[in-house]
């Protein structure tokens, strides 16, 4: 029986940050299927658009009336209008929205309003092929598995830069336990270090340094990144947790450039003016003496200079996130100019399921990592959790292990694992390697 869609809906509903965000639910033969996007705030230059409705009137100007009205005037009654057959996927569905709306960067139709209805209509395929969501996500890229790469998770325990009120300029901290067996095993090691971070919080700084920022980890009067990489190190230790913690970090250093220098003052009443070569020498040092394996955004998304000079000798790493925008052009541009070694992964920078996996294609085929990310506003939709096992990119980042919106992935991750676990169905924790999991995923298909 051929499975159609009954009906798409949306409706204007809060994200983590209390601002307006697009909530779709569509509805099939199989029942109904709900999704709501995320928004970012260090948002890089190219980026699809989402659209807000600017009625200073309404939340600030960040209503989302108009994309809501796109999906059930425009998108809905076209998409019905076609009767597109659920069980052969979801390609056809997505292709015909990006034609719909015409434009390079969806400013028309809105990359907010596009990517629920591509989202729900995820869920909604996975249902009409009987399969759960991870699994159809693996049958869209073309995975053949045998089985899943359960991913390494980066949670970000100490937030900075747009994402928080202290004077740090680097926006996120993220520990990974590469040494744990499984996820479930890596998240309570996670969940252990930050109780033990949040004590050594207490000790140094008082109680009332224990709030937390967009991102759920911690954000203490600190400045210096070695400050933070200090703290993490000694509550790994504080928990008997030593070696097994590996350590990420995002600056966004888009947020803080200026005049062709980083400003790493840009929070506090003093300037500290880096040149790009003071920042690769930053960079080098901290990695030399703490055991960082990844750096995400350390140049400006169109400081390219910056970038291949660093690629040129550098070992761990290199995720491109405003640099790449999730765009197959961006992304194409960045390995003629061997900028970076690893793509970072968000849904809403492009604005449907299908360009995301194209994107994610694309960095495997040049020999990549693809590390699938959260956005700082967030919602407690768990999309990302099955898009990571999809396609098996080894690692994800979801924020800290708190907070509603964050934990919901990671408790997701969790499902799936004992869900594999229980079919007898092969489910490897990367741990050290989460960075080739795609290319051993490659060499399987
Ligand atoms: C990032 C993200 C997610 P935002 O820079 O990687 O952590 O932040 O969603 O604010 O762009
Ligand atoms: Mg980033």
């Amino acid at each position: 029986m051929r499975a159609t869609i009954f009906s798409i809906k949306a409706a204007q509903r809060l994200d983590s940050r209390g601002k307006p965000t697009v909530q779709v639910e569509i509805t099939t033969s199989d029942g109904t299927f709900p999704a709501i996007v995320p928004s970012g705030a260090s948002k890089g230059d190219y980026e699809a658009i989402e659209l807000r409705d600017k009625d200073s009137k309404a939340f600030g100007g960040n209503g989302v009336l108009e994309a809501v009205r796109n999906v059930e005037e425009v998108i809905g009654p076209a998409i019905m209008s076609k009767a597109f057959d659920l069980a052969e996927g979801m390609k056809p569905i997505d292709d015909f929205m990006v034609k719909l709306d015409g434009t390079s960067d969806k400013s028309k139709l809105g990359a907010n309003s596009i990517l629920a209805v591509s989202m729900a209509c995820a869920r909604a395929c996975a249902a009409a092929q009987s399969v759960p969501l991870y699994e159809f996500i693996a049958r869209e890229i073309g995975s053949k598995g045998p089985g899943y790469t359960m991913p390494v998770p980066f949670f970000n325990v100490l937030n900075g830069g747009v994402h928080s009120g202290n004077g740090m300029a680097f926006q996120e901290f993220m520990i990974a336990p590469i040494a744990a067996q499984s996820v479930t095993e890596g998240i309570q090691w996670a969940a252990e270090v930050y109780q033990e971070l949040k004590s050594l919080i207490v000790e140094k700084f008082g109680k009332s340094a224990i709030g937390i920022g967009d991102e759920g980890g911690f954000c203490p009067p600190i400045s210096h990144p070695s400050e933070a990489l200090d703290l993490l190190v000694e509550s790994f230790r504080r928990s008997g947790h030593d070696s097994h913690f590996q350590v990420g970090i995002d600056p966004a250093s888009s947020e803080f450039f200026k005049d062709d220098k980083y400003d790493l003052g840009f929070k506090t009443q003093e300037t500290d003016m880096r040149t790009k070569s003071g920042m690769a020498e930053l960079y080098n040092d901290l990695i030399e003496r703490y055991p960082i394996v990844l750096l995400e955004d350390p140049f400006a998304q169109d400081d390219w200079d910056a970038w291949v000079s660093f690629n040129e000798t550098c070992k761990i790493e290199l995720v491109g996130d405003d640099l790449l925008a999730t765009n197959i052009i961006r992304i194409d541009k960045a390995a003629e100019k061997k900028a970076c070694n690893a793509l970072l992964l968000k849904i809403n920078q492009i604005g449907t399921i299908s360009e995301a996996l194209t994107a994610a294609k694309r960095a495997y085929e040049l020999g990549w990592s693809v590390f699938v990310s959260h956005r700082s506003g967030e919602s407690t939709d768990s999309f990302i959790a099955d898009l990571t096992v999809g396609i098996g990119s080894g690692h994800l980042k979801s924020g800290a292990p708190c907070r509603g919106e964050r934990v919901v992935k990671y408790n997701r991750l969790m499902d799936i694992e004992d869900i594999l676990k229980a079919q007898n169905i092969e489910c490897r924790y990367p741990g050290e390697q989460f960075r080739w999991a795609g290319k051993a995923r490659d060499s399987r298909n």
